[in-house]
């Protein structure tokens, strides 16, 4: 049916094409009281690609969304016994974002003020019912399209482009938060700069240095637990927040990536090359409480470990 009425030249099959494999990974939900309507609509998005479940009511909707993080997409119906759609898009936005799912509300009233108010509660769009297959294609697809736009602009953000790792700000982010949570249990925070970068950039070429730097992140996320987080701070500085050991536990892990790094064997082009690193840390404590005073602490063990020879943690 899409092909009917658009042109169907060769790019514009490529272009539906990788639409129907990209959607093959998105999870859609059809909210509606009426079997006919519910079925229909998760008809038309199967049709597209979308890996599609539907459900009568509210609540059976909350609990799908809850179990699922993979349903990016819900089509909600207004009319509905004990919660009507309105109210369950402003539930769904409690336990889901703008950004991450989109909510599209339908309805077969006339009442002008229902799009409004759907909106107001955190839909991203509205379809009046009766509804044209393409129009129903389009407005579907622009508003996943804009969740992947989001999605990459996020991802752009906030990873360092070379490594793959979380970026500084990333990282300030995510520690600001963490330390805000968990303000009783034990973090430590790391400064991890390498060994006299410099004359690795000036004998081996910049190339080679940024080979390095990708095996550095490599070492310090195979180093990064669960409940941790590391990024890269700026240039050859690296960062770890460590949750959950006391100071011997914290010390004996970054011993563990220090040890790691150090007998690491990069090749560059048949010819190997060691890097060594420095470490700086600092535990929470009463007299460095926050993420301003743990980094500047952290920072000043780093320059005692590069001023103590090098290749060894201080903190
Ligand atoms: P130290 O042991 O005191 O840390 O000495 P260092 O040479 O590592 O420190 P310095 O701050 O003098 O030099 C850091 C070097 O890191 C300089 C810079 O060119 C290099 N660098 C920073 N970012 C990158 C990058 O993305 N790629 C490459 N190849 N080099 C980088
Ligand atoms: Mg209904
Ligand atoms: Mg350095
Ligand atoms: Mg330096
Ligand atoms: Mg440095």
């Amino acid at each position: 049916y899409v092909l009917k009425s658009t042109p169907d030249s060769l790019d514009y099959l490529v272009w539906l094409v990788r639409r129907l494999e990209r959607n093959r990974r998105i999870g859609a939900l059809v909210v509606d009281d009426s079997l006919a309507s519910r079925s229909f609509i998760a008809s038309l998005l199967s049709a597209q690609g979308y890996q599609v479940a539907h459900v009568a009511d509210g609540s059976s909707a909350l609990r799908a969304v809850e179990a699922d993080p993979g349903i990016r997409l819900c089509i909600v119906d207004q009319e509905m016994p004990m919660m009507d759609g309105i109210e369950l898009t402003r539930r769904l936005r409690q336990l889901r974002a703008r950004d991450r799912m989109a909510v599209i509300g339908v309805s077969g009233s006339s009442d002008a003020s229902l799009i409004p108010r759907f909106l107001k509660s955190g839909a991203n769009d509205f379809l009046h019912k009766p509804f044209s297959r393409e129009e129903f294609f389009c407005r579907v697809s622009q508003n996943i399209d804009q969740l992947e736009l989001i999605g990459t602009l996020q991802d752009l953000a906030t990873r360092d482009f070379l490594t793959g790792l979380p970026n500084r700000r990333s990282f300030l982010e995510h520690s600001e938060r963490l330390l805000a949570q968990q303000a009783s249990s034990e973090v430590t925070v790391a400064m991890i700069d390498i060994d006299h970068f410099k004359h690795v950039n000036d004998s081996y070429g910049h190339e080679a240095g940024d080979q390095a730097l990708r095996a550095m992140a490599q070492a310090l996320q195979r180093h990064t637990r669960a409940n941790d987080f590391s990024g890269r701070f700026g240039g050859e500085e690296f960062c770890m927040l460590i949750h959950g050991l006391d100071r011997e536990a914290a010390t004996r892990h970054l011993e563990a990536l220090r040890e790691a790094v150090q007998a690491l064997e990069i090749d560059i082009d048949g010819r190997p090359l060691r890097i060594t690193i420095s470490i700086g840390a600092c535990q929470r404590d009463a007299q460095f409480p926050n993420l301003h005073k743990l980094l500047g602490e952290a920072d000043r063990h780093l320059y005692l470990a590069k001023a103590g020879g090098r290749n060894q943690l201080r903190g």
